[in-house]
């Protein structure tokens, strides 16, 4: 391994603007809002404000899930919160997330209204309010729930370390990129252990514990994330591989992947959500037809 850093960390940290990488413009290291600005509010109970990404996609799958289950009542809005624009500071967003960061969710069908925030929380509180996606049963409810926060404690080394190292960092840091290659590549052999003996994470039922894992984990292996694919050797994971491969192929995720995806091809991009029928009326592509 090279060894090459002449940098010797200061008694005190200091922000310097320019130090945040390709994030500068967003990153700083206190909380709280930039600007005023309130959320619009839709139509439907849920209000989602959020991005295609893939934490913001965890909820618009679920959604699309229970939709074609035939649940009205999951009905929704979801307006875009652009991250590279600064949408996470302003103050109503904060309101709904302290923690400045997409995906959040205001339920209205409550007084007064419910906010809830982290991916991990908005999933459990849909499969609880609408009793899907979530076993009954005490035993494999506790399993689908510590596979959903093995999800929520893991993938910020995945996306956070692996990602960022690997992709996004101006510099290649080899120590920084073996380190969490180490990581995810041991995190992607638990689920192929996992994924050996059962069709899903859960066992024979598919839950919100699939539905938050893979947009992080099947994205690396269907090469939708930091294009490294190859560099993990996906093809080697053969049962987390046809686990990803699976839930890919059902309609709702198609769905859910394409709600507030701002990048891409335009078909795929449905930029805001307000009714079933944008799917086929308002995706990227449409839009730039009809002007
Ligand atoms: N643990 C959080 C993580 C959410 C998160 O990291 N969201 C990112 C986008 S995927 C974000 O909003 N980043 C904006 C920022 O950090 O300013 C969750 O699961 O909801």
């Amino acid at each position: 391994m090279s060894e090459s850093s002449d940098y010797t960390p200061p008694k005190v940290w200091k922000w310097e603007a320019e130090n945040g990488g390709p994030f500068a413009s967003t990153n700083r290291p206190i909380a709280g809002p930039t600007h005023e600005k309130e959320l619009p509010i839709g139509k439907h109970p849920l209000q989602l404000y959020s991005l295609g990404t893939p934490n913001g996609v965890k909820v618009t799958i679920l959604l699309e899930e229970l939709l074609a289950l035939g649940y009205e009542d999951a009905e929704y809005d979801a307006w875009i919160i652009k991250i590279g624009d600064g949408d996470q500071f302003g103050s109503g967003f904060v309101d709904v997330n302290p923690n400045s960061k997409i995906p959040a969710m205001m339920d209205h069908s409550t007084n007064p209204p419910t906010r809830v925030f982290e991916s991990g929380a908005i999933l459990l509180y849909l499969a609880e309010r609408f009793n899907a996606f979530l076993p009954r049963d005490p035993a494999d409810r506790a399993e689908c729930l510590s596979w959903l926060m093995w999800l929520m404690g893991s993938a910020p080394y995945l996306g956070g370390g692996f990602g960022h190292f690997y992709n996004y960092a101006p510099i290649k840091i080899e120590y920084a990129i073996d380190r969490f290659t180490m990581e995810a590549k041991r995190q992607l052999d638990v689920l192929e252990r996992r994924l050996t003996d059962n069709r899903y994470l859960c066992g024979d039922e598919y839950t919100i514990a699939d539905i938050a894992t893979w947009p992080w984990y099947g994205g690396l292996l269907l090469n939708r994330q930091y294009d490294a694919a190859e560099f993990v050797d996906a093809e080697s994971y053969t049962n987390a591989m046809r686990w990803a491969k699976e839930i890919d192929a059902r309609e709702t995720v198609k769905r859910g992947r394409m709600v507030n995806k701002h990048r891409g091809e335009p078909h795929e991009q449905l930029h805001e959500r307000h009714d079933a029928s944008d799917f086929d009326t308002k995706t990227q592509d449409k839009i730039a037809a009809a002007e």
